[in-house]
């Protein structure tokens, strides 16, 4: 029988995340994590320790049919691999800064300058976008320090807390690109493992739209069903359970993450109390 293979990075920020989402998929993943490669006891597919920067080109290349790395690293690459599903974390983007005493009005301001990064191929692409011609430096690491040292008068590079800017007396003027990890897959897969995709894909959504729900349940007198049916109709209709207590309803559904607190203080407002909000494992569409 085929198998699929997976590739993810080996160790560093993304490798944690992948293993845990695989995880929640439900694959098992055989051995520890010294080796190139693990089986997988559960699911005919089998996973590929590499150094992100490295796995567009297997994927290109199809020595591995997929691939999570971030899309930053997709995007520098630009290898003919076909985005599949943004996967929610290491969230970051890729911005440019200046130290903070440089007077920085716009992207115009840069003209004529010399910018550090290790993205060079999306840097220089941003640029051309803007029209702005600058003198963009590859350089392979701590990209932060570049302007301290006298090697650029500006940097390009990946924030997330935007600390490591701050220590280094830098600002984060533009961002060039927000970016996520990714599953990215190869080009011409067979019938087989397109259908192995599909089924690992179903897994992956439900995993990750359990994570931006939430299950809601609360008590609400009987003449306000309605109005909370409205605020929080769930995935086809709210559960209403009539309480002991006459006169009074329970009432289930489901509610999205970035709505929640706004359908709280809605929920409220009707008179909803005994308001319980709890984590779904895996949401089924
Ligand atoms: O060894 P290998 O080549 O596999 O790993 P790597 O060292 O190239 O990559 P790694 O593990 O550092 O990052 C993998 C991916 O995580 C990146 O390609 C991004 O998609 C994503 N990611 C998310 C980040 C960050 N957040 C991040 N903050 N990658 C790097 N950083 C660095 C950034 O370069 C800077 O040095 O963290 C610093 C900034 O962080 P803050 O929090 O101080 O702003
Ligand atoms: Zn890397």
């Amino acid at each position: 029988m085929e198998k699929l293979s997976l590739a993810i990075q080996k160790s560093g920020r993304l490798h944690e995340s992948s293993v845990k989402l695989l995880k929640e998929c439900g694959i098992r993943i055989s051995n520890g994590i010294k080796k190139l490669k693990s089986p997988v006891d559960n699911f005919p597919m089998e996973i590929f320790y590499l150094r992100d920067d490295d796995i567009p080109q297997y994927v290109e290349d199809g020595v591995a049919d997929l691939g999570i790395v971030g899309e930053n690293v997709v995007l520098e690459k630009d290898k003919d691999v076909q985005l599949v599903e943004k996967l929610g974390f290491a969230r970051c983007r890729l911005s440019l800064a200046v130290p903070k005493d440089f007077k920085y009005n716009s992207i115009r301001d840069l003209s004529e300058k010399e910018i550090a990064t290790t993205y060079e191929v999306i840097l220089k692409k941003y640029l051309k976008e803007q029209g702005v011609s600058a003198d963009v430096r590859e350089i392979s690491g701590s990209v932060e320090i570049a302007p301290g040292i006298g090697l650029a008068d500006a940097i390009c590079d990946l924030v997330s807390t935007g600390s490591t800017l701050f220590m280094n007396g830098l600002k984060e003027v533009e961002t060039v690109l927000k970016s996520e990890a990714v599953l990215i897959r190869n080009h011409e897969l067979a019938q087989e493992k397109l259908q192995l995709l599909d089924q690992l894909l179903f897994r992956i959504k439900s995993v990750n739209t359990a994570k931006n729900n939430k299950y809601i349940l609360l008590n609400i007198p009987n003449e306000k069903i309605d109005k909370v049916a409205d605020i929080i109709p769930g995935m086809k209709s709210p559960t209403v359970v009539p309480l002991e207590r006459e006169g009074w309803s329970s009432i289930h559904s489901v509610v999205k993450e970035d709505d929640f607190w706004s359908v709280i203080e809605s929920l409220k407002s009707e008179g909803a109390e005994g308001i319980l909000v709890v984590p779904i494992e895996k949401m089924v569409l």
